[in-house]
């Protein structure tokens, strides 16, 4: 069982020890009710103290239990909350640090609540494609009220107690303890206080009254907020329509509700694909040959090589987390433009309200610049984001080579050329890795760490733990060109193409991924990006990689200047300083001359195959990235896909997708466009990866 028991005079304590955070798992859901169970028949106990050890009150049910027989296995989390309204003694749950999910929920089914301050208190069951399962949206309007407790639960957002225990009229704690310190015996002072009592005298959460003064108005209110803000998310609408029944239902038809609600939700594939996403965002900081226990170096100071537009957003990610940077630059001019663009995006901040004057200027006291590459002696890590050539990079790392201290990590931003090239540049490749950031660096949260063949284990944990630290979900590649997400874009890319050829408009490609949830389709991003990024790649993948057949709609295009939004024209039209893409006749008579010069009779394509093409195409240059050992769990290359380039969160990323469509539709979809002799038959093989899987009847892990 994972939770103790003890009696300290007459108070019995149940502490979980479930670690790390204390999750509700059946030990621990069995451990609660033996405690209660020991606590009930012990005459010389009078009260009773829950808690959590370790860094949580509790962080919820075990989300790697569900869908597994456990999660629902008795004692399941309701009848563990029946047993503790059901005591006769009181109960007092003593709360800090996470109380969170079926933690709160587990809280609110005893009879008093003291809290230490600082205590993240939320139900973030929304996040999961759920609601609280376990009475959370009974009893949590009964205790804050209908308004506070309805936005708590649609936005999963954590509060701190202190704010909870300020708000008039709330009932959900009844102490707040005078520290984290003090939690324990104010919250064994409170149980004394309340010994004795008994029966009908212990308070229960269910027997408090539940309305709004104005129901109907406000909840048609919040559904027409909510509708607009959950688009393709069903769980938000249906935690109001929870709420509502905890103000118009008896408590026990209110939690049926409730119940009815969270299993359907348990099943939808959009909660099925938030939970693999809450699973493989932590799984991706775990690298399966670099132990946890890994040594990692300290980082105090980071040196950045370069202040342009990629070298001033990798600073702030540093500074945001409180890391001194020096900037260096070659030019005195390029770092004061490259200091002026950090500043002004925090000045917008400020603007915006998002960020305090006064951490603005801390953070901004944390950076430096300096001309002069001895300066950066003392870093302990140096990120290189200087121009993408790899005679540039050569100088570069030859020179921090020569003034970086022993033990300093040094990180080339590169995304495509070899981290192993840029390793024997130096005398010691073991502390060279890639730091693959995503424009703008200061916001994406995607961080591809390429390995490169001598990088050093404790140099890898030691970035994935930075990266945590600056807040990007981090995921490890291996070199190839294009590492995980641009190699995979590749072939996304050239599927565009060919549908264009074949009959299909930019607009049209743009809508059926769209639709399908892409934030952007691949030619408003290729305007938006910059056409030009991708014409230099294929000119040099002409000489390296002759065999990859392209479309050739976009150098035709990138021929007459038409390069995107910075040249005022791209795939599409656009006004003067506006950014609204506008079907543009150049590029359709340009698409349409090209289908003429190439013989192509074009053909009407349907938004299904569309979405097919570019879709399986990630999927079936993700099986090569895993066949190839570049990433090591299709997971990351979700985590990649979700976070750096679009895809929608609620299908779970390409390879979960496949999954969920079933890998032998997936397989029979890439037969039927390997026989389109305009694409390109060899691409469309299967990769053997999922043609084991699919003999074998399995998924993607
Ligand atoms: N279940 C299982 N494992 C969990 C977990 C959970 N609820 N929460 C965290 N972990 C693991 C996590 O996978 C990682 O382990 C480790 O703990 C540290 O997590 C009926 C049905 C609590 C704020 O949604 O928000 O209750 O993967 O890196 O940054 O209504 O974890 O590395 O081995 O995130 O300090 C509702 C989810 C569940 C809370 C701590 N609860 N967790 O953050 O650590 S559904 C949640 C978090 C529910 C009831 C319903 C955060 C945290 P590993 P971490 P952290």
């Amino acid at each position: 069982m994972t939770a103790e028991y003890k009696v300290i005079g007459d108070v019995a304590v149940i502490t979980l020890t479930n670690p790390p955070v204390n999750g509700l798992g059946y030990a621990t859901r069995v451990g609660i009710t033996d405690g209660l169970s020991k606590a009930a028949a012990d005459p010389a106990v009078k009260a009773i103290v829950l808690t959590g050890a370790g860094k949580a009150f509790s962080g919820g049910a075990d989300i790697k239990e569900f869908g597994t027989p456990k999660a629902i296995q008795e004692p399941n989390l309701l009848s563990v909350i029946r047993a503790l309204e059901a005591s006769d003694k009181p109960i007092v749950a003593a709360i800090h640090s996470v109380c969170m999910g079926g933690g709160l929920e587990l809280a609110m089914g005893c009879h008093y609540r003291v809290a230490a301050p600082g205590t993240s208190v939320a139900l973030p069951e929304v996040k999961l494609g759920l609601l609280p399962g376990a009475g959370g949206t009974q009893r949590l309007p009964r205790l804050l009220g209908v308004e506070t407790a309805l936005n708590m639960i649609v936005s999963g957002e954590a509060v701190k107690s202190e704010l909870l225990a300020s708000l008039p009229g709330q009932k959900l704690f009844d102490k707040l303890a005078t520290s984290p310190e003090s939690l324990f015996d104010d919250a064994l002072a409170f149980a004394k206080s309340v010994m004795g009592k008994t029966g009908d005298a212990l308070p229960l959460v269910r027997n408090l009254p539940c309305k709004h003064p104005q129901g109907d108005a406000y909840f048609q209110f919040a559904r027409n907020m909510v509708a607009g803000m959950s688009k393709n998310y069903p769980a938000p609408l249906k935690c109001v329509d929870a709420v509502e029944a905890a103000t118009k239902m008896k408590f026990e038809d209110g939690m049926a509700e409730e119940r009815k609600t969270f299993m359907a939700l348990m099943f939808t594939p959009e909660s099925i694909a938030l939970r693999h996403l809450f699973v493989a965002e932590r799984a991706a900081s775990r690298i399966p040959d670099v132990p946890e226990d890994t040594p990692k170096r300290t980082i105090q100071s980071v040196g950045v090589i370069g202040a342009g537009t990629m070298g001033g957003g990798i600073s702030m990610n540093f500074l945001n987390a409180g890391i001194p940077v020096k900037i260096l630059e070659m030019k005195q001019e390029a770092l004061d433009r490259g200091v002026a663009t950090i500043r002004k995006n925090y000045e917008a901040q400020v603007k915006k309200g998002k960020l305090k004057q006064a951490k603005y200027d801390e953070r901004m006291a944390l950076l430096s610049t300096t001309l002069n590459y001895d300066e950066l002696k003392d870093a302990d890590l140096i990120i290189e984001a200087v121009f993408e050539e790899l005679g540039v990079k050569e100088k570069v790392f030859k020179e921090l080579d020569r003034i970086a201290k022993p033990g300093a990590i040094l990180a080339s931003n590169t995304s495509t050329l070899d981290v192993d090239k840029i390793a024997a540049f130096t005398k010691r490749p073991q502390d060279v890795v890639g730091m693959h950031f995503f424009s703008p660096a200061n916001v994406m949260k995607l961080l591809e760490v390429v390995r490169g063949k001598q990088t050093g284990k404790d140099v890898l944990a030691t970035v994935m733990a930075v990266a945590k630290k600056i807040k990007k979900t981090a995921v490890v590649s291996g070199v190839c060109d294009g590492f995980i997400g641009n190699r995979m874009i590749e072939q996304y890319s050239r599927q565009a193409g060919f549908l264009l050829d074949e009959g299909a408009t930019p607009q049209q490609v743009d809508r059926a991924v769209e639709k399908f949830g892409f934030a952007m389709g691949p030619f408003r991003m290729g305007d938006l990006a910059g056409n030009d990024i991708g014409w230099a790649i294929r000119k040099r993948r002409a000489t390296e990689r002759a065999d990859m057949k392209y479309s050739k709609t976009a150098d035709k295009l990138c021929e007459l200047g038409r390069f995107g939004q910075k040249t005022g024209a791209g795939w599409y039209d656009y006004l003067p300083g506006k950014r609204d893409a506008i079907p543009s006749p150049v590029v359709a008579e340009l698409i349409e001359k090209h289908r003429k010069d190439e013989g192509i009779t074009p053909r009407k394509i349907s938004d299904e195959e569309i979405v097919q093409r570019l879709v399986y195409s990630l999927v079936n240059e993700g099986a090569h990235i895993l066949e190839d050992g570049i990433a090591s769990k299709s997971g990351d290359i979700d985590m990649v896909y979700l976070t750096g380039y679009g895809f929608p969160l609620w299908r779970g990323g390409p390879m979960h997708y496949a999954n969920q469509v079933g890998l032998y539709n997936v397989a029979e979809a890439m037969k039927r466009f390997a026989k389109n002799p305009r694409d390109d038959a060899s691409f469309w093989q299967p990769a053997p990866l999922i043609q084991t899987l699919v003999a074998e009847g399995k998924q993607f892990s």
